[in-house]
């Protein structure tokens, strides 16, 4: 028997190949589990690279999901969908076509090996917070308001990119996508 189903914020990005397709067939994907739903997703974006900043801009979203998955194996269910995709891990912080990460989780508090929830990395990074801020404007995560963050980092170079919300459902790769 599933729990209860837990609200769940991802971050995508992506800088090779296109991402903006591989981020629709990762949540067409995600949206064919049958414990998963896709909620609600951000505008495209397109960002400045951060941390290794000799690299192409990134494109990123937001989506808020629904799951009675457990974090790991929630995880489990997005690396699979990275790798049907044919994501390769290369460098940290390197070029690739597409990145999931799982910003929170419910009110979840997790650090096991693999999996730190909430993300350590999303409170300094307006790549994460513009698009989450779009979908959740009033969102806490451990007790920190998305939007004051957002007041204090620097979102120069962000883009927000025409087309709206429903990209994801138009663009991708097949109908019929699973993860392997
Ligand atoms: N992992 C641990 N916690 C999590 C979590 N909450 N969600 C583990 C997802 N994964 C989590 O990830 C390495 C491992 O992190 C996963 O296998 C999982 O077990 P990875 O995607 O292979 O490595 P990475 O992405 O290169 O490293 P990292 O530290 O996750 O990088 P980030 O933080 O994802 O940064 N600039 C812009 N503008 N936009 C971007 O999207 N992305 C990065 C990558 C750098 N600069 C960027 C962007
Ligand atoms: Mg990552």
């Amino acid at each position: 028997m599933p729990g209860p189903a837990e609200r769940v914020f991802l971050s995508l990005g992506g800088n090779i190949g296109e991402p903006a397709r591989a981020f629709a067939s990762a949540l067409t994907m995600l949206d064919a589990d049958a414990e998963t739903r896709v909620e609600r997703v951000s505008s495209l974006y397109r960002t400045p690279p951060w941390g290794k900043t000799d690299q192409p801009d990134f494109i990123n979203a937001a989506a808020e999901l629904t799951t009675t998955r457990q974090p790991a194996d929630f995880l489990d269910l997005c690396i699979r969908s990275e790798r049907a995709l044919k994501r390769v891990r290369a460098e940290r912080w390197g070029p690739r076509l597409i990145d999931l990460d799982i910003l929170a989780f419910g009110d979840r508090v997790v650090h096991v090996p693999g999996l730190d929830i909430p993300h350590p990395r999303m409170f300094d990074r307006a790549f994460v917070l513009v698009p989450l801020n779009e979908i959740a404007p009033g969102l806490m995560v451990a007790g920190i308001a998305i939007a004051e963050r957002l007041r204090q980092v620097d979102r120069a170079g962000i883009e927000r990119l025409p087309g709206g919300r429903n990209w994801w459902r138009r663009r991708s790769a097949t109908s019929t996508d699973r993860p392997s």
